[in-house]
């Protein structure tokens, strides 16, 4: 087991992971830019390097100033949490070369994962249900007139290099293809230097569904359920849940099934999501995410383990901790991601906090790096808290979120947290009977 793990990044993720080593009795090494100098993640952990100035292309994503924050300190590896470095396969091959781990999956795993259409392939060739479409990338209009005919419309024409909805464009006709298609290309091309497109037929009122997965690189993989993470603004989940609502005992075990057997084939380590959506019973590939993801604590609440912890274990050549069948669901929990932002436009609104509080109380998970006094700086994510709740039920889990909202005081700027209480006043939200577009057309008929 490693004795100095380096975690690169910051916020309630950073603590996330600081807290897992502590448990494990390993040291941990905490970096930052200079914004970032009096940030609760520097005071957390054991040492702490600063690593360069406060815009991250220049701290976070400094690849040589990590890496030189290790050979300083002497860390062992490194934790990546998500976003930033946690699924750039450029940095995994060059914290190898520097005899230094990588807590999360293979750069080969992450590239496959992060080439939309190499992803597909591989997941349908390991039995996963995927949205019928193109087989690989089309390479001119005249090719996706012809899948968009086969197919029947509407189809959505993706980028290869996008992801988390950049670079899509939906054709509701055969009238709409040409503009569709090269609009896809450009932006690929634009964002990603990429213009390679593949088509699918568009799916119109699904459920984003995700399965969590587990490996330990030799061959061995669990699942642990799905999260419902269909409440979304522009792409950004803003509440998420385990067990999903509409997801029977049945359907979870297939699913499940399919998803672990196709990570151990491909000898996948760490911890991974597969992302679906679910129309009509049925469960769509879509991607392959190859990181811990920010909404991991539903699962964790609902399956009583802790995915940090096992991410460390087999980086460090363990074994897991539990297998399939000690893996049992225990009630419901909700997630909610509390913004730095300004309602109805979610503008970013970082600034001062002049008063602090966090809920408790039993079911209640509050994983922030906010304190009193704190400074939000301008430069980051404006994710600045999880409150994650747990209940026997999913009726339980949404009354013990109600009450602790209205525990959390989190004054001197703006969040998202009023969204969260007008959203429990909401009939579907009781009743779960929402999809991807539920929460876009709320919030136009309610701030109009
Ligand atoms: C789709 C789709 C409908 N049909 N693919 C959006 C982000 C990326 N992860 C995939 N996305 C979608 N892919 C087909 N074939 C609808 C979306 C989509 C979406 C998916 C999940 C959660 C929210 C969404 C909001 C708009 C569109």
């Amino acid at each position: 087991m490693f004795d100095k793990i380096l975690i690169a990044n910051r916020g309630e993720i950073a603590l996330r992971v600081i807290r897992a080593c502590r448990e494990m009795g390993i040291k941990s090494v905490a970096v930052h830019s200079t914004a970032d100098a009096d940030a609760m993640h520097v005071r957390m952990a054991d040492e702490a390097v600063c690593i360069g100035p406060a815009p991250g292309t220049d701290s976070y994503l400094n690849m040589a100033s990590i890496i030189a924050a290790c050979e300083i300190t002497g860390a062992q590896a490194i934790h990546p949490g998500y976003g930033f470095l946690s699924e750039n396969a450029k940095f995994v091959q060059i914290v190898e070369d520097h005899d230094l781990t990588f807590i999360g999956p293979t750069a080969e795993h992450i590239r496959v994962m992060g080439d939309k259409i190499t992803a597909k392939d591989t997941m349908k060739d390991l039995g996963v249900p995927c949205v019928p479409g193109s087989d690989g990338g089309v390479p001119d209009l005249a090719a996706a007139k012809k899948i968009g005919e086969e197919i029947g419309y509407p189809v959505i024409i993706k980028a290869t290099a996008g992801g988390g909805g950049r670079g899509m464009k939906v054709a509701q006709t055969a009238a709409d293809m040409e503009s569709a298609f090269m609009t896809a290309r450009a932006e690929g091309k634009a964002a990603f230097g990429n213009d390679e497109v593949y088509i699918e037929k568009y799916l119109t009122t699904p459920r984003h569904i995700e399965i969590q997965v587990f490996g330990d690189g030799k061959g061995k993989a669990v699942h642990l359920g799905e999260r419902d993470c269909s409440l979304q603004r522009r792409h950004q989940k803003v509440f998420e849940e385990a067990p999903g609502p509409c997801i029977s005992p049945e359907e979870r075990a297939s699913i499940g099934k399919i998803c672990a057997d196709a990570v151990a084939k491909i000898n996948y380590i760490g911890a991974g999501t597969i992302e679906f959506l679910y129309e009509n019973g049925e469960f769509y590939f879509i991607e392959m995410n190859t990181r811990l993801q920010v909404e991991h604590p539903v699962t964790e609440s609902i399956f009583g383990v802790d995915l940090v912890r096992e991410q460390i274990r087999v980086a460090s050549g363990m074994d897991m901790s539990f297998g399939q069948d000690d893996l049992e669901i225990n009630g419901h929990s909700i997630e909610v991601r509390l913004n730095a932002e300004r309602l109805p436009n979610f503008a970013p609104c970082p600034g001062k906090i002049t008063q602090f509080h966090a809920p408790g109380g039993l079911g209640v998970r509050m994983d922030s790096a906010l304190y009193d006094g704190y400074s939000i700086p301008p430069y980051y994510d404006s994710l600045i808290g999880k409150l994650i709740v747990h209940g026997r039920d999913r009726t339980e889990a949404l009354a013990r979120l109600h009450r602790a909202l209205g525990e959390l005081i989190i004054d001197g700027i703006d969040t998202t947290v009023p969204l969260f209480h007008q959203l429990l006043e909401e009939e579907d939200i009781h009743t779960g009977e929402y999809n991807i577009h539920w929460l876009e057309k709320w919030l136009e008929a309610t701030y109009e």
